[in-house]
């Protein structure tokens, strides 16, 4: 449990990104080394938050396999010395240890989620304090996502099933934060609506106060107060709520104050919206209208900072989802920054939350990462500890996005191997996990296409049907027309379940520039095609209420005879311009012609 970095009245936080020592440890000895308690030898500099790979021109940087040392003071304010003081980060690829000085002081495996460490008992107010980080890009069976590291006469190499390049590093801010001995340490709030009343139900976590009186006060969006209560566990009432709606953020804020009498011990802001999510047969109802998504799977990619979060390009990525005509999006295919899902939460986004378990299918190859020579599900490969491992980073998902009402679907895999009894036994229990940890959104997966319908034995525990097909593209390339028979074929099966069917991929890679009729793959009038045709196949059944095309940008992958440049996929270029499949999707989603 983990509460995000916050100033309040009784709480700091200093941003520790900016510059940092950096230093590669390709022989894997720094530990033993004890390169925490020293400055780190060989040395260069690095920019946190950034992926490292792309910021030098020698390929060994962007090659490196195994971990990368980072390194920087910090002076502990002088003001904290009654606090507890603490480290956060809002995300290390794929794995970090801290040391505070001398002392490790967290160790944490999984690259898109938060952890933090109390460091209090290390460091002293006013002093400061050597901060020095490990970070291991390494994937292993036991890793979600999954890869393998394969020895060589040129060394270590490292090798995954999943369609993006490993980026690694500290993508995400880093903090230093005080708060009090008696705080809250977790809040989760539910909403629901009664006539035009909002309801309001929260659960606070706090630490060390036994003796404290937990209060909670509303303000609306202008700051007004609407609604007061107290206990730890409690419902209120908004009356006449201003509910949150697909394209209209309206947010509230739950004031958590920890009270000894009067005197406020600690406090915390969490916003919330007052909404509902629920499936109706084949509809997804917001506040109980069916919604149509239209949108994108997407990537936390660009050049030179590859992986790494930025307020600024995240703007153009919301200023093109705007312009496009875009409501939603699916974090594909790992957790992105809470900024994404804030900015998300303001701007009424519609988000399908997925975890980083992609690239868990030995049977997809196609030509991008060759023949696989791996059983899936076994006790060699992905087992009950990869599994551990899944439920576990499902867990801290949703422990880390319940609050988010953009959230409205929690994908718990992209493209499993989903066709198998291993599979079934599998993910069974995941779907068990997530709905245990959240009962209040619907839980899903992707199906990949070599689980079609009739097939897939992990869609039944699936709540809105999740579909990426690339009927036109690795399947009757160039040959629509019998695309389109093919895909009708099939939707009509998915369509017969009753239950939403949200198509989370398809498209065409797109060279910006290749211009053909009559249209042949690759060119940017294929790709409008492609499009057309979908559109068709969804037009026709009702139980399509979403389309995201795979992929709102081109994104950097491993090397590969199918990837020119990376995946061209993209209706907008890696530096978001345009493709001329933009200016179609304008006009279906916005009737905008320009
Ligand atoms: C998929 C994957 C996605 C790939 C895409 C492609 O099915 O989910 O990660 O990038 O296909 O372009 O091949």
């Amino acid at each position: 449990m983990m509460l995000r970095p916050q100033t309040t009245p009784t709480r700091e936080t200093q941003c520790l990104s900016g510059m940092w020592d950096f230093a590669f440890d390709a022989e894997d000895h720094g530990q033993a080394e004890g390169w925490f308690a020293q400055r780190l030898p060989e040395r260069t500099e690095m920019a946190v938050p950034a992926s490292y790979q792309d910021l030098f021109t020698d390929p060994g940087a962007r090659d490196h396999v195994g971990p990368v040392w980072y390194q920087r003071d910090a002076r502990i304010p002088r003001g904290w010395a009654d606090d507890r003081v603490v480290i956060h980060f809002e995300s290390a690829t794929h794995a970090a240890t801290v040391w505070g000085n001398d002392v490790e002081v967290a160790n944490h495996v999984g690259g898109y989620l938060p952890f933090e460490a109390d460091i209090t008992d290390h460091v002293r107010a006013g002093e400061q304090c050597r901060l020095t980080v490990r970070v291991d890009n390494r994937l292993s069976f036991q890793t979600i996502p999954p890869g393998i590291v394969v020895d060589s006469p040129e060394g270590p190499k490292q090798r995954y099933w999943h369609d993006f390049f490993n980026y690694a590093g500290i993508h995400r801010d880093v903090w230093l934060c005080s708060r009090p001995a008696a705080h809250v340490e977790d809040v989760t709030i539910t909403t629901d609506i009664d006539g035009d009343d909002g309801i309001v139900t929260w659960k606070v976590v706090s630490q060390n106060s036994d003796s404290l009186t937990t209060q909670v006060t509303i303000f609306d969006a202008e700051g007004n107060e609407v609604a007061q209560a107290t206990g730890a566990s409690a419902t209120t009432r908004i009356p006449s709520a201003h509910l949150w709606q697909p394209g209209q953020g309206y947010l509230y804020e739950a004031e958590i104050c920890l009270l000894n009498g009067q005197r406020v011990v600690d406090s915390y802001r969490q916003a919330f919206g007052v909404r509902t999510v629920r499936v109706d047969g084949n509809r997804l109802l917001v506040n109980g209208e069916p919604i149509h998504l239209r949108g994108f799977g997407m990537h936390e990619d660009h050049q030179t900072i590859g992986k790494a979060h930025n307020d600024a390009l995240m703007l153009r990525d919301a200023a093109c989802l705007e312009w496009i005509g875009a409501n939603s999006l699916r974090t594909s295919h790992y957790p992105y920054s809470e900024h994404v899902l804030d900015y998300a939460d303001r701007h009424g986004l519609l988000i399908i939350d997925e975890t980083p378990a992609v690239g868990m299918n030995m049977g997809l190859g196609g030509g991008i990462f060759g023949a696989q020579g791996y059983t899936t599900f076994s006790a060699e490969t992905i087992n009950d500890q990869t599994q551990a491992v899944h439920a576990q980073v499902i867990r801290d998902l949703i422990a880390r996005d319940k609050n988010h009402p953009s959230v409205i679907i929690w994908s718990i895999a992209n493209e499993p191997e989903s066709e198998t009894e291993a599979a079934e036994n599998y993910f069974r229990p995941l779907f068990d996990v997530a709905r245990d940890a959240d009962p209040t959104r619907p839980v899903s997966f992707v199906n990949v296409m070599l689980a079609p319908y009739g097939k897939c034995r992990v869609s039944q525990y699936s709540d809105v049907l999740l579909l990426n097909r690339y009927y036109g593209w690795y399947v009757d390339t160039g040959d629509l027309a019998a695309a389109e028979r093919h895909w009708r074929e099939e939707m009509a099966g998915w369509a017969s379940e009753n239950k939403p069917i949200i198509i989370t991929e398809y498209g065409a890679d797109t060279m910006p520039g290749l211009h053909q009729i009559p249209a042949q793959p690759w060119s940017e009038e294929y790709q409008v095609e492609v499009l057309e045709m979908n559109e068709r196949v969804f037009d026709s059944f009702d139980a399509v209420i979403g389309e995201q095309i795979w992929n709102f940008a081109d994104f950097a992958t491993t090397s590969g005879t199918m990837r020119v440049g990376g995946n061209r996929k993209g209706i907008f270029t890696r530096d978001r311009q345009p493709k001329m499949a933009a200016f179609h999707l304008r006009k279906r989603w916005r009737g905008i012609e320009d």
